[in-house]
């Protein structure tokens, strides 16, 4: 399960604006071991109303929310792919992270400097799509040439395999070339399994993020219409927000205030949460909930996940030990309101190790140790 998606797109379309923004109310690092502590990693809360409806029926001393990480990763220019700016690290960071998101600058601001001159973000686009597209392709020829070696092993389940990974690699060297991404090239299961380790940058999902000026927010300008026009040819999401407005945001201390401030502004929520909860989508996360006088705690767990898995997020005993999980839909939670209620109406259920998780379950789980 992967929990961190990577900033990137040129310089100073405003990523560490919005990576500073994300980050101005930090999670408590404590809670949450799982994560990376780096200076361009950020802990963030996934807004969900449903945590605090929950805690107006079984009050709580702690609300722990669930977290997802962001990565600020600089340094994508022209010529990255092949060592420019910081080309190399770069790459080493982003290849690490499970979804990325493309900050696109569709703001006209004449005292920030455009790399290219001008705002244009569909030959923006063009050009990080390009330089990720050429990493990856060093990444397959590199790998085709260990192959060259490795179909000769004594080994017959290695040279076999080999082999067989032998035409995929060339499925994907050939439209890298051509600048297509990896997600773009069509594999069946068995083969996108066979090059998972290669951990190709252009074979995660992503999503556009179109950072506009304060007063753009309400319709598309003509830069935000150019990249949903991309987007959809690629099968990507796209939020849009204005990192200037978000870094304003940021800095007023309480939520009451952050509220009266996205009113007066005819917002229903910041931006940031609406790239929060795609960025937690796209990662393919959903959340189930622990719900005691103790504390009231989101989990994340991976779309699909049965019930010992899920129990094992909290604890590796819980997963080895488990017996079974009494559950019930935080909705039915909101409609008896009491645990008691809704034992009464047959809402609490009893699952066992076959149990598909289900987003939005309060669990709790049976386990020995
Ligand atoms: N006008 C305007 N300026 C912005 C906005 N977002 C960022 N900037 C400015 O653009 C410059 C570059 O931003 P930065 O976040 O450092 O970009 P990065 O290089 O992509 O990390 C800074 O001077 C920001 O203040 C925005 O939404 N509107
Ligand atoms: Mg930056």
């Amino acid at each position: 399960m992967q929990l961190n998606c990577g900033i990137v797109g040129l310089p100073n379309v405003g990523k560490s604006t919005i990576f500073s923004a994300l980050t101005s109310a930090p999670a408590e690092a404590a809670n949450y071991p799982f994560c990376t502590i780096e200076p361009n990693v950020g802990i963030v809360h996934v807004p969900d109303k449903r945590l605090g409806q929950i805690t107006e029926y079984i009050i709580p001393k702690k609300i722990i929310p669930a977290v997802v990480e962001f990565v600020d990763i600089a340094g994508l220019v022209k010529g990255a792919s092949k060592g420019e700016g910081l080309g190399n690290k770069f790459l080493g960071h982003i290849r690490q992270v499970g979804a990325i998101v493309h900050v696109v600058r569709c703001f006209e601001d004449d005292d920030v400097v455009h790399v290219d001159g001008k705002v244009d973000p569909a030959s923006d686009i063009e050009t990080i799509s390009i330089e990720l597209a050429f990493a990856d392709l060093e990444t397959v020829q590199k790998r085709q040439e260990n192959l060259v070696r490795l179909k000769k092993s004594n080994d017959k389940k290695i040279s076999e395999r080999a082999k067989a990974t032998e035409p995929v690699l060339i499925l994907l060297e050939e439209a890298l070339e051509e600048g297509i991404p990896a997600r773009r090239v069509d594999l069946d299961e068995r083969q996108a399994e066979m090059i998972a380790d290669l951990h190709l940058i252009t074979m995660k999902k992503q999503l556009y993020c179109c950072n506009v000026g304060d007063d753009e927010l309400e319709k598309d300008n003509d830069h935000v219409k150019t990249v949903r026009a991309l987007a959809q040819k690629d099968g990507s999401g796209v939020v849009v927000i204005s990192g200037q407005l978000e870094s304003e945001i940021s800095d007023l201390d309480s939520s009451e205030e952050k509220a009266a401030f996205l009113k007066a502004a005819g917002l229903e929520e910041s931006g940031l949460d609406q790239l929060i909860r795609e960025a937690y989508g796209m990662l393919g996360l959903h959340t189930y909930f622990t719900a005691g006088e103790k504390e009231v705690r989101a989990w994340t767990f991976p779309n699909g996940a049965k019930a010992p898995q899920a129990a094992g997020i909290i604890h590796t005993d819980f997963e080895h030990g488990f017996i079974r999980a009494e559950t019930y839909h935080c909705t039915d939670l909101f409609e008896y309101k009491t645990e008691l209620k809704l034992k009464e109406n047959g809402r609490l259920r009893v699952e066992g190790k076959e149990y598909v998780v289900a987003d939005g379950d309060v669990l709790h789980f049976r386990f020995n140790v």
